[in-house]
């Protein structure tokens, strides 16, 4: 597991890299992504720093609740009625290349299944 000092999610976290900020609540925070792929692509973290969904489900049950439902909220507030997709990218091997875990939320157009 990255140490804090040297994960870039929890810099942003700790306010000491700069991200476009669009929920801020007691356990999680949610910000841009900084390539977005939907007109709606917000990454939403925890505050504290654990590597996969699985991690964060067993450590901190209550952060992976409130993930969820910040994402529903993002997805309302953006105009998108509750339809998103959510993506967790467990794994180098899946594409996980930010080792902090983070729900993708992605609404705002179309999307194919299965996914690529
Ligand atoms: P994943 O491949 O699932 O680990 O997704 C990592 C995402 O993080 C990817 O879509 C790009 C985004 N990202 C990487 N670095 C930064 C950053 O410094 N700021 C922001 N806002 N997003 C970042």
């Amino acid at each position: 597991m990255a140490e804090r000092t040297e994960c870039l999610f929890c810099r942003i976290v700790d306010g000491d890299l700069p991200a476009t900020l669009v929920h801020e609540g007691e356990r999680v925070v949610a910000f841009r992504d900084v390539t977005p792929v939907a007109p709606t692509h917000v990454l939403v973290i925890p505050r504290e720093h654990h590597v996969t969904v699985t991690d964060l489900g067993r450590d901190e049950p209550a952060a992976l609740v409130e993930l969820v439902a910040v994402a529903d909220r993002i997805s309302h507030a953006e105009g998108h009625a509750g339809d998103y997709r959510l993506v967790f990218n467990s794994g180098a091997a899946v594409g996980q290349s930010v080792f902090h875990v983070h729900g993708h939320v992605l609404a705002g157009r179309g999307f194919t299944w299965p996914p690529g």
